[in-house]
Formats: C-alpha cells, sequence, structure tokens
C-alpha cells in the first residue's frame, strides 16, 4: 500500500523526477516549497499533476516541524540544499545552514513529530573529493573539496547518527552526478547543452568554461530517482552509492554535444576561464554501485552518450521553440 511523501527541494531537478515516480505508484506526495512566491512552482505543478504543495525552509525548523504535522508523511525525501559547488565556496556559511544543518532540522522535526517516519539523504560523490580510491564505494573515506562537499558530510554523518542513536529508519544515498534536460544551466553539463544548441542556431558564438579535464560519473537523473525510492522500501535502513561506473571528462562530453550538431566544440569553446575554475577541484569520480545492484536490485538505464544526446535534442527543440514565438510575437 503506498503512503504519503513529503519531499525537500521539489523544485529541483531530482524533485520533479521523484515526485512524478511516486505519484505513478498512487502515492500521495507532497512538496516542501521556499519562498513567498517561488518562480519554479507552476512548472512543477504542470510537471506532477496531483502534487500538494506546503510552504517551508530548511532553515527554519518550525516551519518543517508544521510541514510534518500536516502533511503526516511516511516517507520524507530531503533533496533540498544549495546544491552547486561552484556558489559553495561563495557562501559557505549559507551552505553549511542550509545543505549542512538543514538535514539535522529535518531530523529533529521528524524525531519530535513521528520517529517513525522514514527518511531518505540526498548524500554525493563530492563527498569524495580528493579521492582515496577508484572506484568509490561505501566504504571509501570522504575528503571533501569544497564546502558543498564538507556540509554533505556533515550531513552524511549526522543521519548515520540518528540512526544508530535512535533507531530511525534513515538511510543516505551516495548518488554521483546525475543529469537531465532538467538540469539547472549552472551545471557544466546543461551549459554546454544549451550553448550548443544556441551556437548551432546562430545565437551564441562561443561557450566559457572553467576545468576541461576533470572527469565524472555522469547518469540519467531518472534512473537515480528510482534508487532513492527502493532504499525507502528495504527491511533495514542503509547507505548506498548510485553511479554508472563509467567517467568521462568535460571535454569528452563538449565532444559529444556538439559532433551530435554537426559542430566541433574546439571552434567554439573557450576554456580555463578564470571565472569558472574553483579554489579546489575534484580531478575524477567513478563509482562502484555493486551493493545497490546487489541489495536493490537497480541498474542504470541510460548511457553516457545518450544522456548527451537527449540533452541536447531537448535544449535545441526548446530554443527552436523560443524562436518560432519570437518570430510570431
Ligand atoms: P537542485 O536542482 O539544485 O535543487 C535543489 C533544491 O533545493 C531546489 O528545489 C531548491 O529550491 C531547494 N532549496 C534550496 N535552498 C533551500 C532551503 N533553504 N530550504 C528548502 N529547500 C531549499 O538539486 P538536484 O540536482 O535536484 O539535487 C537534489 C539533491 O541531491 C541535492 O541535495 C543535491 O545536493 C543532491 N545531489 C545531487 C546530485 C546531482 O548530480 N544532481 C548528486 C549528488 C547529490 P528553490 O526552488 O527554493 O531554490
Ligand atoms: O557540473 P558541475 O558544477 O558539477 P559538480 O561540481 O560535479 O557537482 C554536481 O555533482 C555533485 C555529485 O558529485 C553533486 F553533489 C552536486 O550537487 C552537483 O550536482 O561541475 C562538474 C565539473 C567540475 O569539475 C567543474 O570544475 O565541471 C567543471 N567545469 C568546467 N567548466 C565547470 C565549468 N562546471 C561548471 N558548473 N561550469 C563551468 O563552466
Amino acid at each position: 500500500m503506498p503512503g504519503t511523501a513529503l519531499i525537500t527541494g521539489v523544485t529541483g531537478q531530482d524533485g520533479t523526477y521523484l515526485a512524478q515516480l511516486l505519484l505513478s505508484k498512487g502515492y500521495h506526495v507532497y512538496g516542501l516549497v521556499r519562498g513567498q512566491n517561488n518562480p519554479r512552482l507552476e512548472a512543477v505543478g504542470r510537471l506532477c499533476p496531483g502534487i500538494e504543495f506546503m510552504e517551508g525552509d530548511l532553515l527554519d525548523h518550525s516551519s518543517l516541524v508544521a510541514a510534518l504535522e500536516a502533511a503526516q508523511p511516511t516517507e520524507v525525501y530531503n533533496l533540498g540544499a544549495i546544491s552547486f559547488v561552484g556558489l559553495s565556496f561563495k557562501q559557505a556559511l549559507l551552505t553549511g545552514e542550509v545543505t549542512g544543518l538543514g538535514v539535522v532540522r529535518v531530523l529533529e522535526a521528524i524525531r519530535s513529530v513521528n520517529p517513525a517516519i522514514r527518511l531518505y539523504q540526498a548524500s554525493s560523490s563530492e563527498m569524495f573529493g580528493k579521492v582515496r580510491e577508484t572506484p568509490q564505494t561505501e566504504l571509501t573515506a570522504f575528503h571533501p573539496r569544497s564546502p558543498y562537499g564538507v556540509a554533505k558530510v556533515y550531513g552524511h554523518h549526522i543521519t548515520v547518527n540518528y540512526r544508530e542513536s535512535y533507531g530511525m529508519f534513515a538511510c543516505s544515498g551516495i548518488l554521483f552526478n546525475h543529469e537531465s534536460p532538467r538540469r539547472g544551466l549552472e551545471f557544466v553539463t546543461r551549459k554546454i547543452t544549451n550553448a550548443a544548441a544556441k551556437i548551432k542556431l546562430g545565437l551564441q558564438k562561443e561557450l566559457h568554461l572553467g576545468n576541461l579535464d576533470s572527469q565524472r560519473d555522469w547518469g540519467f537523473a531518472g534512473d537515480y530517482v528510482e534508487a532513492m525510492h527502493l532504499m525507502m522500501l528495504q527491511p533495514e535502513p542503509d547507505d548506498f552509492v548510485i553511479a554508472t561506473g563509467a567517467t568521462h571528462s568535460v571535454r569528452e562530453f563538449c565532444e559529444i554535444a556538439f559532433s551530435h550538431l554537426g559542430l566541433n566544440y574546439r571552434d567554439h569553446v573557450v576554456s580555463d576561464d578564470a571565472r569558472f575554475l574553483r579554489p579546489a577541484e575534484v580531478d575524477l569520480l567513478i563509482g562502484d554501485a555493486s551493493k545497490a545492484k546487489r541489495v536493490l536490485g537497480w541498474q542504470p538505464r541510460v548511457p553516457f552518450g545518450e544522456l548527451v544526446t537527449m540533452m541536447v535534442d531537448a535544449d535545441l527543440a526548446a530554443q527552436q521553440k523560443i524562436m518560432r514565438i519570437e518570430a510570431a510575437g
């Protein structure tokens, strides 16, 4: 019997995919929304018919308690965060408050309203940072390289601590990078696919990027939210690495995205732009999701090349639609 889920961060990339998945399974889904007039609300409502919104902010403990009391969820998915590593260097205190302390606010709210509520915490491969071993597993030591990574390590450990201290069903998914046409434009993948589409249509000439040599284990967000839900269905709470097991550089991403449109990225990409270099970089991530495959029966479905072309095609279609509307108006 499906239950009731409350999702923080519902206006983000993963929030909409997860809400759609849970709604399709018959869950009653509440989305926690921040701000008095969140500009993403309308789009989320369109993508996720049937979802109910609640006001709340990870900075405000009482708003979390009120949301839990009103929604009475059986499951809480804590996806809300300052999730952009670049911003976390510029707003380190805010990142610590939202991405780190926000987790303990959720745990405390659950503990006081109903400790039987199950919690999924969105942990991150960014916690591995300057990697101690390759590939990274659930047992790999953390060495975060950004205020975001440090905040996620806190969120991860406090989730484990509440599980061990209070017997709560609190699990963490250590998710490697996952992307989609809904990815924010600040992240490198969507920045590339959006720019490639605009360059193809003559709307942009150059794309300024930072480090093209960093390597990431990129998967499809739609596949990754399935893993979140599977973790919540287990008899016991546990932590799982979710990854494809393949790694690619930012340069390779550019090559595939531009060549899909008949372009050569070398003609358009300007690299090592200081604005997009980070004080400390994560050079290489590649995850070993054997435990998730064995215990959860989870498998990634969308391979790297297909992910890139899916995103390019979506951006091209979106830009063409804008051009048609502008031409008509
Ligand atoms: P995203 O698109 O950046 O979404 C972040 C969400 O957090 C937005 O809905 C945002 O809402 C919300 N938020 C920000 N500050 C908040 C606050 N003070 N209170 C409540 N909500 C707040 O991120 P995503 O890619 O969907 O990722 C979801 C989660 O997974 C994040 O925790 C991220 O750190 C983690 N993660 C992501 C990846 C990845 O590759 N995508 C990998 C590992 C872990 P607003 O509309 O109000 O801004
Ligand atoms: O797309 P990115 O900003 O993602 P990053 O830093 O890997 O973080 C993402 O994945 C994490 C999981 O490991 C999540 F936890 C986190 O919330 C987020 O979703 O950058 C990827 C790589 C970096 O090495 C960056 O230095 O691309 C490099 N890069 C090069 N030029 C750039 C750019 N990144 C961005 N955002 N913009 C550039 O112009």
